[in-house]
Protein backbone atom coordinates (compact mmCIF):
# COMPACT_ATOMS: atom_id res chain seq x y z
CA UNK A 1 0.00 0.00 0.00
CA UNK A 2 1.19 3.05 -1.06
CA UNK A 3 1.42 5.70 1.78
CA UNK A 4 -0.39 9.05 1.27
CA UNK A 5 1.70 12.02 0.18
CA UNK A 6 2.68 14.35 3.19
CA UNK A 7 1.96 18.06 2.09
CA UNK A 8 3.07 19.93 5.12
CA UNK A 9 2.54 20.89 8.61
CA UNK A 10 1.06 24.25 8.62
CA UNK A 11 -0.33 27.43 10.87
CA UNK A 12 -3.42 27.44 9.13
CA UNK A 13 -5.02 25.29 5.75
CA UNK A 14 -8.08 27.21 3.57
CA UNK A 15 -10.34 25.70 2.03
CA UNK A 16 -10.69 27.31 -1.29
CA UNK A 17 -9.25 29.66 -3.70
CA UNK A 18 -12.98 32.07 -4.45
CA UNK A 19 -13.19 35.60 -2.87
CA UNK A 20 -13.01 34.26 0.46
CA UNK A 21 -10.09 31.89 0.18
CA UNK A 22 -7.77 34.53 -1.60
CA UNK A 23 -8.02 37.10 1.45
CA UNK A 24 -7.61 34.51 3.81
CA UNK A 25 -4.37 33.53 2.60
CA UNK A 26 -3.13 36.95 1.97
CA UNK A 27 -4.37 38.71 5.59
CA UNK A 28 -3.21 35.34 7.95
CA UNK A 29 -0.13 35.13 5.79
CA UNK A 30 0.82 39.16 6.38
CA UNK A 31 0.43 37.79 10.15
CA UNK A 32 3.22 35.79 9.67
CA UNK A 33 1.78 32.64 9.19
CA UNK A 34 2.49 29.68 7.21
CA UNK A 35 -0.90 28.77 5.12
CA UNK A 36 -1.73 26.29 2.63
CA UNK A 37 -4.76 26.76 0.03
CA UNK A 38 -6.65 24.11 -1.27
CA UNK A 39 -8.47 24.27 -4.32
CA UNK A 40 -11.20 21.86 -5.74
CA UNK A 41 -10.94 23.72 -9.46
CA UNK A 42 -8.01 23.65 -11.87
CA UNK A 43 -8.27 27.16 -11.73
CA UNK A 44 -9.04 30.06 -8.95
CA UNK A 45 -12.15 31.94 -8.37
CA UNK A 46 -14.50 29.71 -6.38
CA UNK A 47 -17.96 30.69 -7.66
CA UNK A 48 -16.42 32.83 -11.00
CA UNK A 49 -14.40 29.69 -12.03
CA UNK A 50 -17.45 27.47 -12.32
CA UNK A 51 -20.24 29.69 -13.24
CA UNK A 52 -19.56 30.57 -17.01
CA UNK A 53 -22.71 29.96 -18.18
CA UNK A 54 -24.15 32.72 -20.52
CA UNK A 55 -24.82 35.61 -19.35
CA UNK A 56 -23.30 34.69 -15.92
CA UNK A 57 -22.85 38.18 -14.21
CA UNK A 58 -22.71 39.32 -10.67
CA UNK A 59 -26.06 41.06 -9.71
CA UNK A 60 -24.26 43.62 -7.13
CA UNK A 61 -22.88 46.62 -8.24
CA UNK A 62 -18.95 45.93 -9.59
CA UNK A 63 -17.55 48.89 -7.47
CA UNK A 64 -19.33 47.35 -4.41
CA UNK A 65 -18.58 43.89 -5.27
CA UNK A 66 -14.89 43.91 -4.97
CA UNK A 67 -12.36 43.92 -2.15
CA UNK A 68 -11.74 47.34 0.15
CA UNK A 69 -8.60 45.79 2.25
CA UNK A 70 -6.43 47.50 -0.47
CA UNK A 71 -7.21 51.27 -1.22
CA UNK A 72 -4.76 51.34 -4.07
CA UNK A 73 -6.17 48.25 -5.41
CA UNK A 74 -9.83 49.42 -5.39
CA UNK A 75 -8.01 52.89 -6.63
CA UNK A 76 -6.11 51.11 -9.42
CA UNK A 77 -8.67 48.25 -11.05
CA UNK A 78 -11.27 49.56 -13.49
CA UNK A 79 -14.71 48.08 -13.96
CA UNK A 80 -16.17 48.17 -17.20
CA UNK A 81 -19.72 47.71 -16.88
CA UNK A 82 -22.25 48.71 -13.77
CA UNK A 83 -22.60 44.59 -13.54
CA UNK A 84 -19.58 42.89 -13.89
CA UNK A 85 -19.81 39.89 -16.14
CA UNK A 86 -18.23 36.18 -15.00
CA UNK A 87 -14.86 36.74 -17.06
CA UNK A 88 -14.03 40.04 -15.70
CA UNK A 89 -14.77 39.14 -12.37
CA UNK A 90 -12.07 36.12 -12.64
CA UNK A 91 -9.55 38.65 -14.48
CA UNK A 92 -10.20 40.61 -11.43
CA UNK A 93 -9.43 37.33 -9.02
CA UNK A 94 -6.18 36.64 -11.02
CA UNK A 95 -5.38 40.34 -11.23
CA UNK A 96 -5.66 39.87 -7.23
CA UNK A 97 -3.83 36.40 -7.03
CA UNK A 98 -0.85 37.69 -9.28
CA UNK A 99 -0.54 41.25 -7.70
CA UNK A 100 -0.78 39.68 -3.69
CA UNK A 101 1.93 37.09 -4.78
CA UNK A 102 -0.33 33.97 -3.67
CA UNK A 103 -0.18 31.61 -6.40
CA UNK A 104 3.04 29.86 -4.46
CA UNK A 105 0.40 28.94 -1.59
CA UNK A 106 -1.87 27.48 -3.15
CA UNK A 107 -2.69 23.79 -4.33
CA UNK A 108 -4.89 23.53 -7.93
CA UNK A 109 -6.87 20.56 -8.48
CA UNK A 110 -6.84 19.28 -4.82
CA UNK A 111 -10.28 18.25 -3.58
CA UNK A 112 -10.18 18.67 0.36
CA UNK A 113 -11.55 14.75 1.50
CA UNK A 114 -11.39 15.15 5.28
CA UNK A 115 -10.60 17.32 7.92
CA UNK A 116 -10.15 15.64 12.13
CA UNK A 117 -9.07 17.11 14.97
CA UNK A 118 -6.92 15.87 17.29
CA UNK A 119 -7.50 16.93 20.78
CA UNK A 120 -4.27 15.83 22.07
CA UNK A 121 -2.17 18.01 19.86
CA UNK A 122 -4.89 20.63 19.07
CA UNK A 123 -4.42 20.64 15.48
CA UNK A 124 -6.11 19.24 12.49
CA UNK A 125 -5.06 16.84 9.53
CA UNK A 126 -6.37 17.74 6.75
CA UNK A 127 -6.70 15.24 3.82
CA UNK A 128 -7.00 15.48 0.35
CA UNK A 129 -6.72 13.44 -3.28
CA UNK A 130 -3.40 14.45 -2.91
CA UNK A 131 -2.01 13.82 0.25
CA UNK A 132 -2.43 15.10 3.68
CA UNK A 133 -1.11 17.96 5.90
CA UNK A 134 -2.10 19.45 9.74
CA UNK A 135 -2.24 22.98 10.81
CA UNK A 136 -3.58 24.37 13.58
CA UNK A 137 -5.99 26.06 12.36
CA UNK A 138 -8.70 25.34 9.55
CA UNK A 139 -10.29 27.96 7.52
CA UNK A 140 -13.42 26.89 5.50
CA UNK A 141 -14.17 29.05 2.22
CA UNK A 142 -15.90 26.66 0.56
CA UNK A 143 -18.23 28.62 -1.03
CA UNK A 144 -21.94 28.63 -0.06
CA UNK A 145 -23.33 28.29 -3.28
CA UNK A 146 -20.81 25.78 -4.98
CA UNK A 147 -21.82 22.00 -4.38
CA UNK A 148 -24.46 21.98 -7.13
CA UNK A 149 -28.22 19.94 -7.23
CA UNK A 150 -29.23 18.10 -9.95
CA UNK A 151 -32.63 16.50 -9.63
CA UNK A 152 -32.98 12.83 -10.08
CA UNK A 153 -35.38 12.34 -13.03
CA UNK A 154 -35.78 8.76 -13.64
CA UNK A 155 -33.81 7.94 -17.41
CA UNK A 156 -31.39 10.81 -16.88
CA UNK A 157 -28.80 8.10 -17.60
CA UNK A 158 -30.10 7.17 -20.87
CA UNK A 159 -30.23 10.74 -22.11
CA UNK A 160 -28.01 10.46 -25.67
CA UNK A 161 -27.35 14.52 -25.67
CA UNK A 162 -24.96 16.41 -23.34
CA UNK A 163 -26.15 17.93 -20.09
CA UNK A 164 -25.04 20.83 -18.90
CA UNK A 165 -25.26 22.37 -14.73
CA UNK A 166 -25.20 26.44 -15.09
CA UNK A 167 -22.43 26.02 -11.42
CA UNK A 168 -20.04 23.24 -13.84
CA UNK A 169 -20.57 25.33 -17.31
CA UNK A 170 -17.67 23.54 -19.85
CA UNK A 171 -14.92 26.01 -20.03
CA UNK A 172 -15.02 25.96 -23.83
CA UNK A 173 -18.83 27.34 -24.16
CA UNK A 174 -21.36 25.84 -25.81
CA UNK A 175 -22.66 26.54 -29.25
CA UNK A 176 -26.64 25.99 -29.00
CA UNK A 177 -26.91 27.46 -32.56
CA UNK A 178 -29.30 25.17 -34.22
CA UNK A 179 -30.13 23.17 -31.38
CA UNK A 180 -33.22 22.27 -29.41
CA UNK A 181 -32.34 22.93 -25.85
CA UNK A 182 -34.26 22.30 -22.72
CA UNK A 183 -33.59 24.86 -19.66
CA UNK A 184 -34.88 23.22 -16.46
CA UNK A 185 -35.25 25.66 -13.29
CA UNK A 186 -36.47 29.65 -13.01
CA UNK A 187 -33.55 30.87 -10.22
CA UNK A 188 -31.12 33.38 -11.10
CA UNK A 189 -29.00 31.43 -13.35
CA UNK A 190 -31.87 30.39 -15.50
CA UNK A 191 -32.95 34.06 -16.14
CA UNK A 192 -29.86 35.59 -16.90
CA UNK A 193 -28.91 32.71 -19.52
CA UNK A 194 -32.49 32.27 -20.97
CA UNK A 195 -32.53 35.07 -23.07
CA UNK A 196 -29.35 34.16 -24.43
CA UNK A 197 -29.73 30.38 -25.36
CA UNK A 198 -32.80 31.49 -26.97
CA UNK A 199 -31.38 33.92 -29.31
CA UNK A 200 -29.08 30.89 -30.23
CA UNK A 201 -30.84 27.97 -29.95
CA UNK A 202 -33.49 26.57 -32.96
CA UNK A 203 -35.86 26.12 -29.98
CA UNK A 204 -35.86 26.39 -26.41
CA UNK A 205 -38.17 25.02 -23.99
CA UNK A 206 -38.40 26.28 -20.47
CA UNK A 207 -39.52 23.83 -17.53
CA UNK A 208 -40.50 26.07 -14.54
CA UNK A 209 -41.29 24.58 -11.38
CA UNK A 210 -41.86 28.06 -9.46
CA UNK A 211 -41.71 31.41 -11.41
CA UNK A 212 -39.70 33.68 -9.70
CA UNK A 213 -39.36 37.56 -9.37
CA UNK A 214 -36.95 39.52 -11.75
CA UNK A 215 -35.97 43.14 -12.18
CA UNK A 216 -34.42 44.26 -14.64
CA UNK A 217 -30.38 44.95 -14.39
CA UNK A 218 -30.24 48.25 -16.60
CA UNK A 219 -26.62 47.45 -17.15
CA UNK A 220 -24.46 49.76 -18.71
CA UNK A 221 -21.18 50.91 -19.15
CA UNK A 222 -19.96 52.39 -16.26
CA UNK A 223 -19.88 56.07 -16.30
CA UNK A 224 -16.52 57.20 -15.43
CA UNK A 225 -17.75 60.34 -13.42
CA UNK A 226 -19.66 57.98 -11.39
CA UNK A 227 -16.01 56.12 -10.95
CA UNK A 228 -14.12 58.98 -10.37
CA UNK A 229 -17.01 60.01 -7.64
CA UNK A 230 -16.55 56.93 -5.57
CA UNK A 231 -13.09 56.42 -5.74
CA UNK A 232 -12.39 60.17 -4.79
CA UNK A 233 -14.36 58.94 -1.54
CA UNK A 234 -13.98 55.19 -1.44
CA UNK A 235 -13.62 54.39 2.53
CA UNK A 236 -16.51 56.93 2.93
CA UNK A 237 -18.91 54.96 0.18
CA UNK A 238 -17.99 51.52 1.98
CA UNK A 239 -18.70 52.85 5.46
CA UNK A 240 -21.91 53.99 4.37
CA UNK A 241 -22.88 51.05 2.42
CA UNK A 242 -21.81 49.09 5.91
CA UNK A 243 -25.02 50.84 7.74
CA UNK A 244 -27.34 49.49 5.42
CA UNK A 245 -29.05 46.29 6.16
CA UNK A 246 -27.87 44.24 2.91
CA UNK A 247 -24.50 45.76 3.20
CA UNK A 248 -25.04 47.40 -0.32
CA UNK A 249 -26.06 50.71 -1.50
CA UNK A 250 -29.43 49.60 -2.13
CA UNK A 251 -30.87 53.35 -1.08
CA UNK A 252 -33.17 52.41 1.72
CA UNK A 253 -36.76 54.36 2.32
CA UNK A 254 -37.60 54.25 5.42
CA UNK A 255 -41.84 54.58 5.06
CA UNK A 256 -43.61 51.67 5.31
CA UNK A 257 -45.52 50.56 2.08
CA UNK A 258 -48.80 51.42 3.56
CA UNK A 259 -48.16 54.23 4.65
CA UNK A 260 -48.23 56.35 1.47
CA UNK A 261 -51.36 56.57 -1.25
CA UNK A 262 -51.47 54.24 -3.98
CA UNK A 263 -49.85 56.73 -6.34
CA UNK A 264 -47.01 57.66 -4.38
CA UNK A 265 -46.50 53.64 -4.15
CA UNK A 266 -46.46 53.37 -7.81
CA UNK A 267 -44.07 56.54 -8.49
CA UNK A 268 -41.38 54.73 -6.01
CA UNK A 269 -41.69 51.26 -7.42
CA UNK A 270 -41.71 52.38 -11.16
CA UNK A 271 -38.51 54.93 -10.13
CA UNK A 272 -36.70 51.64 -9.30
CA UNK A 273 -37.45 49.29 -11.70
CA UNK A 274 -36.50 51.97 -14.24
CA UNK A 275 -33.33 52.41 -12.23
CA UNK A 276 -32.94 48.76 -12.08
CA UNK A 277 -31.65 45.93 -9.85
CA UNK A 278 -31.90 44.40 -6.31
CA UNK A 279 -32.43 48.10 -5.08
CA UNK A 280 -36.19 47.58 -5.94
CA UNK A 281 -36.60 45.45 -2.59
CA UNK A 282 -35.64 48.16 -0.56
CA UNK A 283 -38.61 50.73 -2.12
CA UNK A 284 -40.58 50.78 1.28
CA UNK A 285 -39.19 49.64 5.01
CA UNK A 286 -41.73 46.55 5.57
CA UNK A 287 -41.14 44.74 2.05
CA UNK A 288 -40.31 41.62 3.81
CA UNK A 289 -41.79 42.09 7.49
CA UNK A 290 -45.41 42.77 6.43
CA UNK A 291 -47.55 40.53 3.77
CA UNK A 292 -49.57 43.43 2.68
CA UNK A 293 -46.80 45.80 2.18
CA UNK A 294 -45.32 42.71 0.24
CA UNK A 295 -48.38 42.25 -1.47
CA UNK A 296 -48.24 46.01 -3.47
CA UNK A 297 -44.56 45.10 -4.36
CA UNK A 298 -45.56 41.80 -6.03
CA UNK A 299 -48.56 43.00 -7.83
CA UNK A 300 -46.53 45.73 -9.42
CA UNK A 301 -43.82 42.86 -10.68
CA UNK A 302 -46.75 40.98 -11.62
CA UNK A 303 -48.24 44.07 -13.55
CA UNK A 304 -44.92 44.74 -15.38
CA UNK A 305 -44.68 41.08 -16.49
CA UNK A 306 -48.66 41.16 -17.99
CA UNK A 307 -47.30 44.42 -20.03
CA UNK A 308 -44.36 42.67 -21.19
CA UNK A 309 -45.31 39.00 -21.91
CA UNK A 310 -48.08 39.51 -25.03
CA UNK A 311 -49.42 36.19 -24.33
CA UNK A 312 -52.18 36.37 -21.52
CA UNK A 313 -51.30 32.79 -20.20
CA UNK A 314 -48.08 32.56 -20.80
CA UNK A 315 -47.66 35.56 -18.62
CA UNK A 316 -49.95 34.07 -15.73
CA UNK A 317 -47.76 30.85 -16.08
CA UNK A 318 -44.13 33.52 -15.35
CA UNK A 319 -46.62 35.60 -12.63
CA UNK A 320 -45.36 34.68 -9.10
CA UNK A 321 -47.38 33.85 -6.26
CA UNK A 322 -44.90 33.70 -3.57
CA UNK A 323 -43.91 36.55 -1.23
CA UNK A 324 -41.65 38.83 -3.37
CA UNK A 325 -38.11 38.33 -1.94
CA UNK A 326 -38.93 35.36 -0.10
CA UNK A 327 -36.98 33.42 -2.62
CA UNK A 328 -33.50 34.79 -3.78
CA UNK A 329 -34.91 38.43 -6.18
CA UNK A 330 -33.30 37.90 -9.35
CA UNK A 331 -32.11 40.58 -11.58
CA UNK A 332 -32.05 40.05 -15.74
CA UNK A 333 -31.78 41.61 -18.99
CA UNK A 334 -34.72 40.61 -21.15
CA UNK A 335 -35.91 37.57 -19.41
CA UNK A 336 -39.39 37.96 -19.81
CA UNK A 337 -39.63 39.60 -22.96
CA UNK A 338 -37.71 36.53 -24.25
CA UNK A 339 -41.05 34.39 -23.46
CA UNK A 340 -42.39 36.63 -26.77
CA UNK A 341 -40.04 34.51 -29.04
CA UNK A 342 -41.39 32.48 -31.35
CA UNK A 343 -38.93 29.38 -30.81
CA UNK A 344 -39.33 29.73 -26.91
CA UNK A 345 -42.34 27.91 -25.10
CA UNK A 346 -42.84 27.74 -21.56
CA UNK A 347 -43.51 24.54 -19.45
CA UNK A 348 -45.08 24.97 -15.89
CA UNK A 349 -43.87 21.10 -14.45
CA UNK A 350 -46.92 21.94 -11.72
CA UNK A 351 -49.81 21.24 -13.97
CA UNK A 352 -47.77 18.83 -16.37
CA UNK A 353 -45.01 17.35 -14.40
CA UNK A 354 -41.69 15.80 -15.71
CA UNK A 355 -41.99 12.17 -15.82
CA UNK A 356 -38.87 10.87 -17.19
CA UNK A 357 -36.18 11.65 -19.45
CA UNK A 358 -36.09 9.61 -23.21
CA UNK A 359 -32.89 8.94 -24.78
CA UNK A 360 -33.99 12.21 -27.30
CA UNK A 361 -36.08 14.21 -24.96
CA UNK A 362 -38.34 14.48 -21.61
CA UNK A 363 -41.52 13.14 -21.47
CA UNK A 364 -44.40 15.37 -19.40
CA UNK A 365 -47.44 14.25 -18.48
CA UNK A 366 -49.03 16.00 -20.99
CA UNK A 367 -46.42 15.66 -24.31
CA UNK A 368 -42.84 14.24 -25.56
CA UNK A 369 -40.47 17.31 -25.71
CA UNK A 370 -37.78 16.41 -28.19
CA UNK A 371 -34.63 18.18 -27.26
CA UNK A 372 -30.88 17.74 -28.32
CA UNK A 373 -29.38 19.19 -25.16
CA UNK A 374 -30.47 19.64 -21.39
CA UNK A 375 -28.92 22.78 -19.46
CA UNK A 376 -29.94 21.99 -15.61
CA UNK A 377 -30.00 25.42 -13.99
CA UNK A 378 -31.51 23.85 -10.78
CA UNK A 379 -29.58 25.72 -8.34
CA UNK A 380 -26.97 24.51 -5.03
CA UNK A 381 -27.09 22.56 -1.97
CA UNK A 382 -26.70 25.75 -0.63
CA UNK A 383 -24.59 26.87 2.57
CA UNK A 384 -24.28 23.38 4.00
CA UNK A 385 -23.46 21.72 0.96
CA UNK A 386 -19.92 21.83 0.17
CA UNK A 387 -18.77 21.39 4.29
CA UNK A 388 -20.56 18.44 4.19
CA UNK A 389 -19.23 17.36 1.38
CA UNK A 390 -16.29 16.70 3.53
CA UNK A 391 -15.91 14.21 6.40
CA UNK A 392 -15.11 16.66 9.01
CA UNK A 393 -14.87 15.63 12.71
CA UNK A 394 -13.91 17.19 15.40
CA UNK A 395 -13.89 16.44 19.14
CA UNK A 396 -14.50 12.98 20.07
CA UNK A 397 -14.50 12.04 16.15
CA UNK A 398 -17.75 13.34 16.29
CA UNK A 399 -18.29 14.60 12.35
CA UNK A 400 -20.12 17.82 11.30
CA UNK A 401 -22.57 15.75 9.62
CA UNK A 402 -24.32 13.99 12.67
CA UNK A 403 -23.95 17.30 14.61
CA UNK A 404 -25.96 19.59 11.60
CA UNK A 405 -28.14 16.33 11.13
CA UNK A 406 -30.98 18.72 12.10
CA UNK A 407 -29.57 21.50 10.42
CA UNK A 408 -26.29 23.73 10.45
CA UNK A 409 -25.65 24.90 14.17
CA UNK A 410 -23.02 28.27 14.91
CA UNK A 411 -22.27 30.83 16.74
CA UNK A 412 -22.21 33.82 14.32
CA UNK A 413 -21.37 31.31 12.15
CA UNK A 414 -17.94 31.94 12.15
CA UNK A 415 -17.31 28.60 14.18
CA UNK A 416 -19.43 25.78 15.99
CA UNK A 417 -19.02 24.02 19.24
CA UNK A 418 -17.22 20.84 19.33
CA UNK A 419 -14.96 21.76 16.64
CA UNK A 420 -12.21 23.83 17.99
CA UNK A 421 -10.02 26.06 15.52
CA UNK A 422 -12.34 25.41 12.70
CA UNK A 423 -13.38 28.85 11.47
CA UNK A 424 -16.39 28.99 8.52
CA UNK A 425 -15.97 31.95 6.54
CA UNK A 426 -20.02 33.18 5.46
CA UNK A 427 -21.19 30.08 7.05
CA UNK A 428 -24.69 29.54 8.32
CA UNK A 429 -25.89 31.63 10.79
CA UNK A 430 -24.11 34.71 9.27
CA UNK A 431 -24.87 37.71 7.33
CA UNK A 432 -23.81 35.87 4.15
CA UNK A 433 -25.80 35.19 1.32
CA UNK A 434 -28.16 37.93 2.34
CA UNK A 435 -25.67 40.87 2.02
CA UNK A 436 -23.22 42.11 -0.32
CA UNK A 437 -20.87 38.88 -0.19
CA UNK A 438 -17.29 40.46 -0.41
CA UNK A 439 -17.29 42.61 2.56
CA UNK A 440 -19.00 39.90 4.19
CA UNK A 441 -15.94 37.91 3.38
CA UNK A 442 -13.92 40.49 4.54
CA UNK A 443 -15.39 41.14 7.56
CA UNK A 444 -15.15 37.42 8.49
CA UNK A 445 -11.56 36.99 7.39
CA UNK A 446 -10.91 40.26 9.44
CA UNK A 447 -12.33 39.01 12.61
CA UNK A 448 -10.53 35.63 11.91
CA UNK A 449 -7.30 37.09 11.55
CA UNK A 450 -8.09 39.24 14.79
CA UNK A 451 -8.82 35.95 17.09
CA UNK A 452 -5.69 33.89 16.18
CA UNK A 453 -3.71 37.54 16.79
CA UNK A 454 -5.79 37.21 20.11
CA UNK A 455 -4.52 33.64 20.93
CA UNK A 456 -1.29 34.09 19.61
CA UNK A 457 -0.22 37.09 21.95
CA UNK A 458 -1.58 35.33 24.84
CA UNK A 459 0.07 31.97 24.19
CA UNK A 460 -3.05 29.92 23.78
CA UNK A 461 -3.45 27.57 21.15
CA UNK A 462 -7.24 26.87 21.12
CA UNK A 463 -10.50 28.49 20.37
CA UNK A 464 -13.88 26.73 20.18
CA UNK A 465 -17.59 28.13 20.01
CA UNK A 466 -19.15 27.52 23.74
CA UNK A 467 -22.80 24.88 23.53
CA UNK A 468 -24.12 28.15 25.62
CA UNK A 469 -23.25 30.71 23.22
CA UNK A 470 -23.93 28.48 20.05
CA UNK A 471 -27.45 27.94 21.62
CA UNK A 472 -28.59 31.65 22.38
CA UNK A 473 -27.41 32.35 19.00
CA UNK A 474 -29.05 30.09 16.79
CA UNK A 475 -32.44 30.74 19.02
CA UNK A 476 -31.71 34.03 17.86
CA UNK A 477 -30.93 33.94 14.29
CA UNK A 478 -34.60 32.02 14.11
CA UNK A 479 -36.26 34.57 15.81
CA UNK A 480 -34.63 37.21 13.61
CA UNK A 481 -36.51 35.02 10.79
CA UNK A 482 -39.59 34.02 12.11
CA UNK A 483 -40.11 37.71 12.23
CA UNK A 484 -39.74 38.52 8.56
CA UNK A 485 -41.32 36.67 5.60
CA UNK A 486 -38.82 34.74 4.72
CA UNK A 487 -39.83 31.01 5.98
CA UNK A 488 -43.15 31.53 3.95
CA UNK A 489 -41.66 29.47 0.92
CA UNK A 490 -39.57 26.79 -0.32
CA UNK A 491 -36.23 28.37 -1.13
CA UNK A 492 -32.82 27.25 -0.86
CA UNK A 493 -32.19 29.97 1.72
CA UNK A 494 -34.13 26.85 4.01
CA UNK A 495 -32.51 24.11 1.74
CA UNK A 496 -35.96 23.06 0.38
CA UNK A 497 -34.90 22.68 -3.29
CA UNK A 498 -32.81 19.62 -1.87
CA UNK A 499 -34.83 17.00 -1.03
CA UNK A 500 -34.57 15.42 2.45
CA UNK A 501 -32.69 18.87 3.60
CA UNK A 502 -33.41 19.85 7.47
CA UNK A 503 -35.90 23.18 7.00
CA UNK A 504 -33.73 25.66 8.77
CA UNK A 505 -33.64 29.19 7.75
CA UNK A 506 -29.73 29.71 7.37
CA UNK A 507 -28.34 33.36 6.96
CA UNK A 508 -28.57 36.08 9.43
CA UNK A 509 -30.93 39.07 8.36
CA UNK A 510 -28.85 42.33 9.03
CA UNK A 511 -25.08 42.93 8.59
CA UNK A 512 -24.86 45.83 10.50
CA UNK A 513 -26.26 44.18 14.21
CA UNK A 514 -24.09 41.62 12.97
CA UNK A 515 -21.14 43.42 12.88
CA UNK A 516 -21.67 45.34 15.93
CA UNK A 517 -22.08 41.83 17.72
CA UNK A 518 -18.61 40.30 16.31
CA UNK A 519 -16.81 43.44 16.94
CA UNK A 520 -18.58 43.12 20.77
CA UNK A 521 -17.47 39.41 21.87
CA UNK A 522 -13.75 40.63 20.28
CA UNK A 523 -13.88 43.12 22.34
CA UNK A 524 -14.69 40.86 25.49
CA UNK A 525 -12.02 38.44 25.20
CA UNK A 526 -14.07 36.65 22.63
CA UNK A 527 -16.92 36.33 24.85
CA UNK A 528 -18.56 32.72 24.33
CA UNK A 529 -16.09 31.19 22.81
CA UNK A 530 -13.30 28.81 25.18
CA UNK A 531 -10.06 29.48 24.62
CA UNK A 532 -7.51 27.35 26.01
O1 LIG B 1 -30.40 28.29 -8.36
P1 LIG B 1 -31.85 28.45 -7.68
P2 LIG B 1 -29.58 29.34 -9.22
N1 LIG B 1 -37.63 20.17 -11.11
O2 LIG B 1 -31.88 27.45 -6.56
C1 LIG B 1 -35.56 24.67 -10.02
C2 LIG B 1 -26.85 33.15 -6.77
N2 LIG B 1 -26.68 33.58 -8.13
O3 LIG B 1 -28.34 28.70 -9.67
O4 LIG B 1 -37.83 27.29 -7.05
C3 LIG B 1 -37.86 21.39 -11.65
O5 LIG B 1 -32.16 29.85 -7.36
C4 LIG B 1 -35.95 25.53 -8.85
O6 LIG B 1 -37.34 25.46 -8.65
P3 LIG B 1 -37.95 25.80 -7.17
C5 LIG B 1 -28.10 33.75 -6.22
O7 LIG B 1 -27.95 33.96 -4.84
C6 LIG B 1 -26.42 34.87 -8.33
O8 LIG B 1 -30.44 29.97 -10.25
O9 LIG B 1 -37.07 25.08 -6.18
N3 LIG B 1 -37.22 22.49 -11.25
C7 LIG B 1 -35.44 26.87 -9.32
O10 LIG B 1 -36.30 27.48 -10.23
C8 LIG B 1 -29.09 32.68 -6.52
O11 LIG B 1 -30.28 32.74 -5.78
C9 LIG B 1 -26.34 35.34 -9.59
O12 LIG B 1 -39.31 25.30 -7.24
C10 LIG B 1 -36.32 22.37 -10.30
C11 LIG B 1 -34.14 26.50 -10.04
O13 LIG B 1 -34.25 25.12 -10.37
C12 LIG B 1 -28.29 31.45 -6.25
O14 LIG B 1 -27.00 31.74 -6.77
C13 LIG B 1 -26.52 34.52 -10.67
C14 LIG B 1 -36.01 21.13 -9.70
C15 LIG B 1 -32.94 26.67 -9.17
O15 LIG B 1 -32.81 28.00 -8.84
C16 LIG B 1 -28.78 30.18 -6.89
O16 LIG B 1 -29.24 30.47 -8.20
C17 LIG B 1 -26.78 33.20 -10.45
C18 LIG B 1 -36.72 20.01 -10.15
N4 LIG B 1 -36.52 18.81 -9.61
C19 LIG B 1 -26.86 32.74 -9.18
N5 LIG B 1 -35.04 21.31 -8.77
C20 LIG B 1 -26.09 36.76 -9.79
O17 LIG B 1 -25.29 37.40 -9.17
C21 LIG B 1 -34.76 22.63 -8.78
N6 LIG B 1 -35.53 23.26 -9.69
C22 LIG B 1 -26.92 37.37 -10.78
Amino acid sequence: MTQPRTLGDFDAVVVGAGFAGLYALHRLRTMGLSVRVFEAGSGIGGTWFWNRYPGARCDIESLEYSYQFSDELQQEWGWSERYATQPEILRYLEHIAHRFDLRRDIELSTRVLSAHFDEATARWTVATDRGSCTASFCVMAAGCLSSTNTPRIPGLDRFAGPTYHTGRWPHEGVDFTGQRVAVIGTGSSAIQSIPLIAEEAARLTVFQRTPNYSIPAHNQPLDPEVVKRVKAGYAGFRRENAQRPFGASFPQNELSALQVDEAERAREYEERWQRGGLGFFTSFSDLIVDRDANRTAADFVRGKIREIVRDAAVAEKLSPKQVIGCKRLCVDTGYYETFNRPNVTLVDVNEDPIEEILPHGLRTKQAVHEVDCIVFATGFDAMTGSLLAMDIRGKGGRSLREKWAEGPRTYLGLGTAGFPNLFLITGPGSPSVLSNMVPSIEQHVDWIAGCIAHLRSRGLRSVEATRAAEEAWVAHVNEVADGTLFPTCNSWYLGANVPGKPRVFMPYLGFPPYVEKCNEVAAKDYEGFALS
